[in-house]
């Protein structure tokens, strides 16, 4: 679970002006007094909530670097983004009016807090189920990528793989040691591009209908990251998208409250339309980045589940006649992808180099 360290040194000051004693008699306010608490969701941002007695207006100043963020509030309530980490000062007037007031200030310290990068513990499943045979299954216990089944797939897609992703794919962010997958998304300037990171395909060489799979990992977070462990009908190039299907079998936009919830989801051809079923899965404490989950999905004939640790989270029936997309062969397609339409850009609050571990991948049938 991450936390916030807040370290705040406060003071306060009676004024006027010290220089230019006000030459009306107007009384200022007193008993200012103010909290700053940083959000638990979303690091770098702040809400002050100021108190004073006879007071017409506060005025509260955040300063940001070399600049201030000045705001007049009327409920003594305001909130401000840091997008640095550092010390800053928080300043708050009490004003009866421009120039009759009291002022306060606070040092505040930002830190975005890593989670434990390190622990290799969390959810894991059996090797077989009754009534299953494990029929295929990558334990990444090499050394490298095992381009017998799987493909790289590289550079920025077309239109960003039509998300305006901002990432140019390459191999070299991909390895595989000690038993895990690892692909790291890098803010590295690389062919016109800001981010890298790598995407896996097993189009041409595995692909399945029906069965369960399960995929061990730990995600990325932070804003701007959108790490995916999905597959897509082996008719694509005959077909195209979305008539080919599109099977999620786990999305998280990071950022933004996101890093703790992961999306399962289809997407579909629907008599010329792009259709969407998802539903997403929240933990109950700490990020997706902290221990390896186990993303999972039961599909047959008759329907697709979504499980995380076991936990069933969503599920669509398939034997509509329009979901006959479902009901063929799929690949598989592992990436990170950074910035897009969904996760919106990486900002000063995303940590770089950003890393998905995958433990192994196996299906049954
Ligand atoms: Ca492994």
């Amino acid at each position: 679970m991450r936390s916030f360290i807040i370290v705040i040194y406060s003071f306060v000051f009676f004024a006027g002006c010290k220089e230019e004693p006000p030459v009306n008699n107007a009384v200022v306010p007193s008993n200012l007094s103010f909290t700053v608490e940083e959000s638990t969701t979303k690091e770098g941002l702040v809400t002050v909530e100021a108190i004073a007695t006879n007071q017409n207006y506060f005025t509260i100043i955040f300063n940001d670097q070399d600049d201030s963020t000045i705001i007049e509030s009327n409920s003594g309530v305001e909130t401000y983004q840091y997008l640095q980490e550092g010390d800053f000062t928080i300043r708050v007037r009490a004003n009866t009016s421009y120039t009759d007031y009291i002022s306060s200030f606070k040092t505040i310290n930002i830190d975005f807090e890593e989670p434990d990068l390190s622990d290799t513990s969390g959810y894991k499943t059996p090797l077989s189920y009754p009534g299953y045979s494990l029929i295929w299954q990558d334990e990444f216990d090499g050394t490298s990528l095992n381009q017998n089944d799987w493909n790289f797939e590289i550079g920025n897609g077309n239109g960003g793989w039509g998300n305006n992703e901002l990432q140019y794919y390459r191999e070299e962010n991909t390895t595989v040691a000690n038993g895990h997958l690892t692909i790291e998304a890098k803010s590295e300037i690389y062919n016109g591009f800001n981010y890298t990171s790598s995407r896996l395909t097993t189009q041409n060489k595995v692909s399945f209908q029906y069965g369960r799979i399960d995929i061990r990992a730990k995600l990325p977070y932070s804003q701007g990251m959108w790490p995916a462990l999905w597959m897509l009908g082996d008719n694509i190039n005959s077909v195209g998208w979305p008539r080919c299907g599109e099977i999620d079998i786990m999305e998280l936009v990071g950022g933004n409250g996101g890093d703790n919830k992961v999306h399962g989801t289809v997407h579909w051809d629907n008599n010329g339309t792009k259709a969407d079923y998802g539903a997403s899965t929240t933990l109950s404490s700490g990020i997706f980045a902290e221990k390896f989950h186990v993303f999972s999905i039961i599909w047959d004939s008759q329907k697709i589940v979504w499980l995380m640790d076991d936990v069933e989270y969503n599920s669509i029936n398939i034997t509509d006649p329009n979901l006959s997309e479902f009901r063929a062969k799929f690949f598989f397609i592992f990436n990170v992808a950074v910035g897009g339409n969904w996760p919106g850009s990486p900002d000063g609050t995303t940590k770089f180099p950003q890393k998905m571990i995958v433990d192994y991948i196996r299906v049954f049938q």
